[in-house]
């Protein structure tokens, strides 16, 4: 079988069916470029000295990784010069990072989780980028000093594109520019990404959760009596046996959901009240409702399609529910009873 690489695929979207844009090709292949770079550095680990803490706090009071950093400053510095963004947004800056005035400005607006899964990055367990592309709306006269973090909160049903890589035994990159979700293999030989995979779709059924099971006592009611059913198996009231698969890198479990089904939840629990979950929205559950949704999935925060939040912070966290269709309609139907 021919394989085609990313660029051509990405050609033929442009080209032959109208899809994207050439700023929007351009951009991808930026940030697929990007993350190879990423790639190389987490393929080093100790020989890179990439391992272990900066000793430093994100604006969300975590303390960073090296590695979230080297992959944060490595998305900036190659999405900056190719004029096609006015302004980018990261879990790693408090603030948005707005194209300089030397460079032309672009249509679109970057966000990204510059590396997800923070915690396995000193174990050697997968781990990934997520980003997520709007449009710049609204009146700006090109003038780049105008962008505001107000033109980033979208609902994430406006993302243009949305996608992610892991780093795992394989480097993958997923993507979707809202024509279904393709899948890329990196072939490290030549360094193209080869499309392996095209117009995935998640089985609508599941026997299979993924969700940290140890904050079990602290969840809403609605999600303790979704899990301690798939728990009681053939004998409870959904007459099969569950497995149970958590990564705890979010980008492996969906990658994992992607390839042969199953739910992931990260919910609300009761320790923070007023905080609506641990994920962020934008570049983090709205990203992959997008790749789920076009899968032919699901995505809800328990009680509303992600996609159709309306953000009030760029930081924003948000409860997340995801993946095999009738799993996530019997959950999001139990906060409803
Ligand atoms: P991060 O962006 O700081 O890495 O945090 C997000 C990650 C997700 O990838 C993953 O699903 C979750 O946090 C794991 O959380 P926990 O450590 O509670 O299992
Ligand atoms: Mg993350």
């Amino acid at each position: 079988m021919k394989r085609i690489s990313l660029t051509q695929y990405l050609v033929e979207q442009q080209r032959e069916h109208g899809r994207i844009p050439a700023e929007l090709r351009l951009l991808i292949e930026i940030v697929a470029r990007a993350c190879k770079t990423i790639a190389i550095a987490v393929n080093k680990g100790a020989l890179g000295d990439v391992l272990g803490s900066a000793e430093t706090e994100n604006v969300q009071g975590e303390v960073q990784k090296k590695l979230d950093i080297i992959s944060n400053e490595v998305l900036i510095e190659a999405n900056e010069w190719g004029g096609h963004l006015a302004a980018m947004a990261s879990e790693e800056m408090d603030t948005i990072h707005v194209v300089p005035h030397r460079y032309p400005q672009g249509e679109y607006l970057l966000l990204f989780d510059p590396l997800d899964g923070s915690s396995n990055i000193d174990v050697n367990v997968s781990i990934g980028t997520i980003f997520s592309v709007l449009r710049k709306v609204g009146h700006h006269h090109g003038r780049v000093d105008e962008i505001t973090e107000e033109d980033f909160l979208q609902p994430g049903r406006a993302q243009a594109a949305a996608g992610y890589c892991v780093y795992g035994p394989q480097t993958t990159l997923v993507l979707t520019v809202g024509e279904g979700v393709a899948v890329f293999t990196l072939n490290r030989e030549t360094g193209s990404w080869m499309l392996t995979a095209d117009q995935v779709q998640i089985p609508a059924d599941t026997q299979e959760f993924a969700v940290n099971m140890s904050n079990l006592r602290h969840w809403a009611p609605p999600v303790r009596r979704y899990i301690d059913e798939c728990l009681a198996g053939k004998d409870g009231p959904r007459g099969k046996d569950f497995n149970m698969r958590w990564v705890a890198s979010m980008v492996a479990d969906v990658h994992r959901i992607l390839t042969r089904g199953g739910v992931f939840l990260y919910p609300w629990d009761q320790r923070e009240p007023h905080k609506p979950g641990k994920l962020r929205l934008m570049y983090e559950a709205n990203p992959m409702a997008f790749l789920v949704e076009q899968a032919g999935g699901s995505a809800t925060n328990g009680s509303q399609r992600i996609l159709d939040i309306v953000p009030g912070t760029l930081h924003e966290r948000v409860s997340v529910m995801l993946g095999s269709k009738n799993e996530v309609q019997r959950v999001t139907g139990y906060h409803a009873d």
